[in-house]
């Protein structure tokens, strides 16, 4: 096993142990070590925070463990994402976003990253944070005349939310207003098409990328 394979797993263990002081001081040394961010990323926290979803699937883990694992996620993350947040290109097509996680979810990480990678690419993003009524995600792109509406959720239970999110729009007139954007560990590109998303990714640096193209195809006046 490589140094860097075994740093890795350091960090992918201190994530399934919930020890944020060793998640933060891990990735460090990772970093100082020249280990590209995003492997740091998705092959230490994100396989370490599957991992213990799967044991709390299990039921060898319980909410204490998940509380712990977020801990040391937001921990390590904090060293992530500002070297991730400089590899952000600034371009000229972005806009005014609106980012939230929906009613009855209270997870942010992920959020959290879409909502500051957006800010490093220039996108102006106003994040209201978790368990949010779709109603106040709507008033405030309305106010704020958003370009994009970002929904984050991780719980199956909280998905619909998004869907009444779209439905709401509709019913009010104000579809064709707001590009609407999806996402959470279990957002498919398949569940945002059915519920009439304009676009999902599966991690930051895509949601940016995703963010870029809806933003040109209104500016162009096509679809996305
Ligand atoms: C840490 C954690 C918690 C922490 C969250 C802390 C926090 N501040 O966020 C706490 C302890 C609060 C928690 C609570 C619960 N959790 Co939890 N949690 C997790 C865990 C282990 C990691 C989540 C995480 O942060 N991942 C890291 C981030 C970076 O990844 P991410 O969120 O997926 O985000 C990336 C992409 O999805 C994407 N993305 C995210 N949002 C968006 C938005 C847009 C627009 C776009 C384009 C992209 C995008 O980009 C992100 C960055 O690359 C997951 C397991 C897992 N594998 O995800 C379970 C998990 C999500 N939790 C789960 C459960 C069941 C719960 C609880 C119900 C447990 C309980 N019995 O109380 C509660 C629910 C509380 C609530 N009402 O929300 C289940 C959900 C099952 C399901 N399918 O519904 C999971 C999957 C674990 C499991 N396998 O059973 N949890």
């Amino acid at each position: 096993m490589s140094g860097e394979e075994a740093l890795i797993g350091k960090i992918r263990e201190a994530i399934v142990g919930g020890i944020s002081e060793d998640s933060e001081q891990l990735t460090r040394e990772a970093v100082d070590a020249g280990i590209d961010a995003l492997v740091i990323l998705n092959d230490g926290l994100m396989s370490g925070a599957d991992e213990v979803g799967a044991k709390f699937e299990s039921g060898e883990y319980f909410l204490p463990e998940l509380m712990l694992t977020g801990r040391a996620l937001k921990a390590a993350m904090g060293v992530v994402s500002p070297i991730l947040e400089k590899t952000a290109e600034r371009t000229t097509d972005t806009g005014v976003v609106v980012a939230a996680t929906v009613k009855t979810d209270i997870h942010d990480i992920g959020k959290n990253m879409v909502a500051s990678m957006l800010t490093a690419s220039g996108f102006e993003v106003t994040d209201l944070g978790v368990d949010v009524p779709i109603k106040d995600i709507i008033a405030k792109a309305q106010e704020l005349d958003a370009d994009l509406i970002a929904c984050s959720a991780l719980l199956t239970t909280s998905m619909p939310f998004m869907r009444d999110l779209i439905n709401l729009l509709d019913a009010m007139g104000e579809r064709e207003r707001f590009k609407v954007m999806v996402g959470g560990a279990s957002v498919t590109p398949e569940f945002a098409e059915r519920i009439g998303a304009d676009a999902t990714a599966p991690n930051a640096m895509d949601a940016v990328k995703a963010a870029r193209a809806l933003i040109r195809s209104g500016q162009s006046g096509e679809d996305s």
